[in-house]
């Protein structure tokens, strides 16, 4: 039988795990919850979904990406979109100035836990530059959504033509 070991005593012995632990802040929360995820308790790690990409009327012209973040349990912020398909991509807030519809880029979005952020027409956006010119609507756009965390996830984005319905939420 080992000799019993008191808490102050493993205290002691570990205090320097412990502050990294402390030190580092959010990213090993994470890892420790995606940790815990795998044990059989429900994920609820951040998911990308509804993701569409509605091409420019004119050839040449950024397109604009679609989607929902839904956040799991750890406060996080959207750090970047970028896109293997695309040149450059940029997160665009929408707004009205003196009447006219007007965007202008976004360092980053902030999402609380269990918050959900819609980029939809007329409201946070994701444009596109250097589509390829033969992109054809119905093929699919890689965006990879990066997160401050450290998570990045991907999703295959449907395009559609300038005209077309959006196929989620509103238009
Ligand atoms: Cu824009």
């Amino acid at each position: 039988m080992p000799p019993a070991v008191s808490t102050r005593v493993l205290a002691r012995r570990l205090p320097m795990p412990l502050a990294r632990l402390h030190r580092a802040g959010r990213a090993p929360l994470a890892l420790l919850l995606l940790a815990l995820a795998g044990c059989g308790t429900p994920q609820k790690m951040v998911t990308v979904t509804d993701a569409y990409v509605r091409l420019p009327a004119v050839r040449g012209n950024p397109a604009a990406a679609y989607f929902k973040i839904e956040n799991g349990v750890i406060p996080d912020r959207l750090v970047s979109v970028t896109s293997p398909d695309a040149s450059r991509a940029e997160i665009h807030a929408s707004g009205m100035h003196a009447g006219m519809a007007t965007m202008a880029p976004l360092p980053g979005v902030d999402i609380a836990a269990g918050a959900t952020a819609t980029f939809a027409p007329g409201a946070n956006h994701v444009m596109l530059f250097g589509l390829p010119a033969t992109l054809a609507p119905g093929k699919p756009v890689r965006l990879l959504v990066r997160f401050q965390s450290g998570f990045t996830v991907a999703t295959d984005a449907p395009t559609i033509a300038a005209g077309q319905d959006a196929p989620y939420g509103p238009s």
